[in-house]
């Protein structure tokens, strides 16, 4: 094996979004071990860890060849001492012993269970823990445990929606909410966003922006297409937050995980005979229901803001990256609402997403290299 550093990764940015990711990850073997590492240190509340490990698989993922020795790794950003020690790991042994610990710790398989039922975050998980609990049979048999609304309908379609979504089905889920969005408002824009905008085949929900071309014409916009999708009878699940958009209150000088604009969280029902590949067919032979349920994200920000909002809910850690090299490095402040210069004292204007790179001093980079 040729252990020499390529010249190629001498200069690797600590920042995503100086860096081309696409979905091809040659390092896999490692980053999945970082990846659950990191989930592991959410669980302790250990912010630095879990951050220094989903950052060190971020730079392996856009490594353009797999990592044969420790000394290829040699000046890459971003892989502490930690981090390192567990690579070492596996290139002589193929494995963890670590993570294969870790995979075995109750707590942590019990908090990965509970955290994986949509609207059940690490905290609700760690009560669920604390009192005893290991699967979810005894979450739903616990006569003192009070499930709210989204928790029901995650136990619910739980199996559906613990199963990955393809991309076949994202876009059988693009034509529906088109063909319903567009009978509302024929000239509204929708775009697929999250991972399957960055060509991911899988992912574990679909998510879609959606706006109209007039400035305020959005408003209800959303409320509308739940209510088509329920005339339907394929809305299975609904949780809508309405606006609390502000002009006034930009910038927000922290870091927001969750923007203002209106959106809502479904379940939908998706017919088997509508997903390309598998008309007339049977998925699985124990299963003739013939439908599935999907979890699909809308969000409809006005006009003005949507090349932030496409940027943002774009995702992965490069979005993240951007915000913080916007203000690390260019004393500005990024978020999905706007893009906001400290030295000028002035908001950026743009359109586009390419603006907002071209206001950062960044080079362009294209949604499916985004996957960082
Ligand atoms: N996002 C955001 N603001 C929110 C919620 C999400 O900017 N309030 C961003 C972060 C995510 C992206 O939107 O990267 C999409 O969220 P997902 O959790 O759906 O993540 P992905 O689509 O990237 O992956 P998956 O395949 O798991 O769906
Ligand atoms: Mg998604």
């Amino acid at each position: 094996t040729d252990c020499s550093p390529p010249t190629a990764v001498a200069n690797v940015s600590q920042y995503a979004c100086q860096r081309r990711t696409t979905t091809e990850n040659h390092n896999k073997i490692f980053t999945d071990v970082m990846e659950e590492l990191a989930e592991s240190s959410e669980f302790n509340e250990s912010k630095g860890p879990c951050l220094a490990f989903r950052q060190a698989a971020s730079v392996l993922k856009s490594l353009p060849s797999a990592v044969q020795c420790l000394e290829a790794i040699q000046g890459l950003p971003c892989l502490g001492e930690h981090t390192k020690a567990v690579m070492e790991e596996i290139l002589t042994f193929g494995r963890s012993f670590k993570v294969e610990e870790l995979r075995c710790d109750e707590r942590y398989q019990a908090l990965k269970l509970f955290t994986s039922v949509f609207g059940v975050g690490p905290k609700t998980a760690e009560k669920w823990y604390r009192r005893g609990l290991r699967s979810l049979k005894e979450i739903l048999t616990e006569p003192s445990i009070q499930l709210n609304r989204m928790q029901r309908a995650g136990f619910l379609y739980y199996s559906d929606i613990s199963k990955a979504v393809s991309k076949a089905e994202a876009e059988a889920l693009g034509c529906i909410i088109e063909e319903t969005v567009h009978w509302i408002a024929p000239d509204a824009v929708l775009a697929l966003t999250g991972g399957f905008r960055r060509g991911k085949e899988y992912g574990h929900d679909v998510d879609f922006l959606l706006t109209m071309p007039e400035m305020g014409k959005e408003e209800g916009l959303l409320l509308h297409v739940i209510d088509r999708l329920r005339d339907q009878g394929i809305l299975l699940y609904c949780e809508y937050q309405g606006s609390t958009f502000d002009v006034s209150k930009l910038p927000s000088c922290r870091f927001e995980d969750m923007d203002h604009f209106q959106k809502c969280f479904l379940i939908l029902r998706l017919e088997q005979g509508q997903v390309e590949g598998e008309r007339g067919q049977q998925r699985d032979p124990g299963d003739s229901r013939g439908w599935r349920a999907v979890r699909v994200d809308l969000v409809a920000p006005p006009v003005d803001r949507y090349a932030f909002a496409l940027l943002g809910w774009t995702g992965s850690r490069f979005g993240r990256d951007l915000r913080a090299f916007a203000q690390k490095e260019r004393q500005m402040l990024l978020d999905n609402h706007a893009l906001y210069d400290k030295t000028k004292q002035l908001f950026l204007p743009v359109t586009t997403e390419e603006d907002i790179f071209a206001h950062l001093g960044l080079e362009y980079v294209e949604p499916w290299q985004r996957n960082a």
